[in-house]
């Protein structure tokens, strides 16, 4: 008799964002209060991290890529096999919000992550005057920019732990593996876009 030995589905999470949003104390924060693996990287943090999705254990593997988002180029293979995107935003720094806001919308364009989820992680709200979900929302255009994904602004202080577990939860629900139905339909809809996209050249 032949005993089936089922592969644990893995998937991937960029954490992106501004520097100082914010990025590696989320990480630092969730790896503490999940206990993973840690794989110390130069030049990026990974950590990965068990969760239970669908009575299944899965493994999340989160990339803190910070200053090396700006060599995007060299990143696609990698964004092909991301299933979701947190970007992480210093809700109480107002200097730097439009500078975010086109940092999002950089990334909502990249077409390795069309239709991936994200999570707009409205962060440092401990601080004294920062910006509410519902200011974030509306500031960032979220229903406009998001269109065509599942996308959630979350609450957070990465500091003082203040929402990063429901983070961590929701993200988990939000992810698609391939043998799920509706990401396949996913699938087969971006293949038939990018079949298009190449026989138009
Ligand atoms: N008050 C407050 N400070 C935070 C919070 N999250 C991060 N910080 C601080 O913001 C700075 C930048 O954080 P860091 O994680 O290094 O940002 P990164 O560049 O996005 O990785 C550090 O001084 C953190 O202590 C938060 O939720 N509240
Ligand atoms: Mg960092």
């Amino acid at each position: 008799m032949g005993h089936m030995v089922s592969k644990q589905p893995e998937v991937q999470v960029l954490l992106l964002g501004l520097d100082n949003a914010g990025k590696s104390t989320f990480l630092y924060k969730l790896k503490h209060n999940a206990c993973v693996t840690t794989v110390p990287t130069i030049g990026f943090n990974v950590e990965m991290l068990d969760a239970k999705k669908s009575r299944k254990n899965i493994a999340v593997t989160m990339w803190d890529v910070g200053g090396q988002w700006k060599m995007r180029e060299h990143w696609k293979d990698f964004h092909q096999n991301t299933a979701a995107v947190v970007f992480v935003v210093d809700s109480s720094d107002r200097t730097r919000l439009d500078e975010a806001r086109k940092e999002l919308e950089n990334t909502l364009r990249s077409e390795q992550l069309r239709g991936r989820p994200l999570i707009l992680l409205a962060n440092k709200q401990d601080v004294n005057g920062a910006l509410t979900v519902t200011e974030l929302k509306d500031r960032f255009n979220m229903r406009k920019a998001c269109s065509g994904r599942d996308w959630f602004v979350q609450p957070c202080s990465a500091s003082t732990g203040f929402g990063v577990e429901e983070t961590f939860r929701r993200l988990v629900q939000m992810v698609k593996f391939p043998s799920e139905a509706s990401a396949v339909k996913d699938n087969i809809k971006e293949t038939v876009h990018n079949l298009r996209s190449t026989t138009r050249l």
